[in-house]
């Protein structure tokens, strides 16, 4: 891949200074290009978009432009900044969302927001409780965009009981690289909670959880926080933008940000949730989405932070049962590092359930 050719095919202002890889995302590849207009630096992030994961490309791009336009106006009614509080997509020199070169890759641009910066983890409880009202925000914002017109771009992606049935258990089954031997307790510890992967979605076809237009990647990373304030300012990485429900959004922050370790710290004896960081995420959030949320969603915030993490987990130990084909990794045994960390996460989280959902009450009743 020639990064210089893809940056030539989009309409950047200036003369190019450098291109790196940057961030720390499972599945595109980002890098940062700086440019120089008259003295005044630009600077824009390229993706090369992970087309096995994302294979209607079309589909994908058409969600997120109209996405982002929307967010624009919400953003300009309620007195915001649209250039800072959204992403905005720059088009190809041919006016196209994305370019894809001759060997079929995709890539995209956007501005990089000045001034910013995402956190892997954060060192403050208040810190983290603005990325909750980030999130809570960006779906209030969204509670009226037509949901019809968006493409569902992964199915079953937050289907818990689903992933269990169509891809923990064939990889286990299947075996294909003959890793189960290495990870029997991480199996057993799947497969002991089978009843719960079924919860929401029971809820779901009951009637009792409205589908909402949601983020359904809401980890730390995937939301800006302003250099000098802190504030979280804007919501990236809307490749999974699709009808979900509130609580995929609410479990996912705290599977992420309330782990008192990174996502793959193999140190699984200091891995806890922190309490304290629940607590200020889910005042964050509900300040902003909390209005209309129903009572099964209020009832159900707790456990959607354990089963968000326990999905992740399994989906991690699938992907090492695989032979590591979705999430990058950097060494051989990346992924269950990963899912040992959350299933250690999930059980710190059962153990202190009565406190999570006390928390909840206090701040809801
Ligand atoms: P992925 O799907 O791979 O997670 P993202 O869109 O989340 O892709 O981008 C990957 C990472 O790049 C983000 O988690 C973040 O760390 C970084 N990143 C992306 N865009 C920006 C930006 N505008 N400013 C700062 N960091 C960014
Ligand atoms: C991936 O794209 P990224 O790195 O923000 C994954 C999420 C997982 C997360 C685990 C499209 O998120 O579902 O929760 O890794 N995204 C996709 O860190 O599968
Ligand atoms: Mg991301």
């Amino acid at each position: 891949m020639n990064i210089n050719h893809v940056l030539e095919q989009f309409d950047f202002k200036g003369e190019l200074e450098n291109c790196d890889v940057f961030g720390s995302g499972h599945i595109n590849t980002t890098f940062l290009a700086t440019y120089d207009e008259n003295g005044k630096k630009r600077h824009y992030v390229i993706q090369k978009v992970n087309t096995n994961i994302f294979p209607d490309i079309d589909a994908l791009m058409n969600n997120i432009f109209s996405v982002t336009d929307f967010l624009r106006e919400k953003i300009k009614a309620d007195g915001g900044n649209p250039h800072r509080e959204t992403l905005h997509f720059i088009r190809t020199n041919d006016g196209k969302k994305y370019y894809r070169d001759e060997d079929g890759s995709c890539f995209r641009a956007y501005r990089f927001v000045d001034n910013s910066k995402a956190y892997d983890t954060v060192d403050s409880a208040e810190v983290f409780g603005k990325s909750g009202k980030a999130f809570g925000r960006f779906q209030k914002y969204l509670s009226d965009f037509p949901a019809e017109s968006l493409n569902e771009i992964i199915k079953n992606f937050h289907n818990t009981i689903w992933r269990y049935e169509n891809e923990f258990i064939p990889a286990v089954q299947a075996d294909k690289v003959d890793r189960v031997v290495n990870c029997g307790e991480e199996i057993k510890f799947v497969m002991h909670r089978r009843e719960d992967c079924k919860k929401l979605v029971e809820l779901i076809d009951k009637g009792e959880l409205p589908l909402r237009v949601t983020h359904n990647d809401t980890k730390l990373n995937n939301v800006l926080f302003d250099s000098d304030s802190d504030d979280a300012i804007c919501v990236i990485d809307l490749d999974t933008v699709m009808p979900g429900l509130a609580l995929y959004d609410f479990g996912d922050s705290i599977r992420f940000g309330a782990n008192s370790c990174a996502e793959d710290d193999d140190n699984y004896d200091k891995i806890e949730i922190m309490l304290d960081y629940f607590e200020a995420y889910a005042k964050g959030f509900l300040s902003e989405a909390g209005e209309a949320l129903n009572q099964c969603e209020i009832d159900n915030l707790a456990f959607s932070a354990k089963l968000m993490t326990f999905e992740c987990g399994m989906r991690f130990l699938t992907d090492y049962l695989n032979g590591d084909t979705y999430f990058k990794t950097a060494y051989p045994e990346h992924n269950l590092v990963r899912a040992k960390n959350q299933f250690a996460l999930v059980a710190d989280m059962e153990k202190k359930m009565d406190k999570m959902e006390q928390i909840i009450k206090d701040i809801t009743e």
